[in-house]
């Protein structure tokens, strides 16, 4: 188990998050990404179940507005790949993640290792 946490405000920036022989989640602490007022997002974060765009995503598309999403746990080790883009006009304050990890099953003691990088 290791964690770090993981801010972003105002600039877009994609991420790929991995680890070897854990699980990957992400949770998310405080959430403020700009939305319209009726709901659609001019600012968003996805979450890939995997390492890259090719994977599927967590939410039926982009998250935005002031909800806090659930915590999302990896699938797989492949890893997550985290999207946040922004318009450049209007920002609010983003968000913040505590990123960490879940040993899978059936790994011995001692040979899960790794810890979120890359972000
Ligand atoms: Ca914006």
């Amino acid at each position: 188990m290791c964690s770090d946490e993981l801010t972003k405000t105002a600039a877009s920036f994609q991420k790929m998050l991995y680890v070897i022989f854990q699980y990957l989640q992400i949770t998310f602490l405080e959430f403020d990404v700009e939305s319209s007022s009726g709901g659609s997002c001019y600012d968003f974060v996805r979450v890939y179940d995997g390492t890259s765009e090719a994977a599927h995503t967590f939410w039926p598309s982009e998250i935005c507005g002031l909800t806090i999403p659930d915590t999302i746990t990896a699938s797989s080790s492949d890893g997550l790949y985290v999207y946040f883009f922004s318009d450049g006009i209007i920002g609010r304050s983003g968000f913040v993640a505590m990123l960490s990890t879940t040993d899978m099953p059936g790994v011995p003691p001692g040979k899960a290792m790794g810890r979120p990088i890359e972000y």
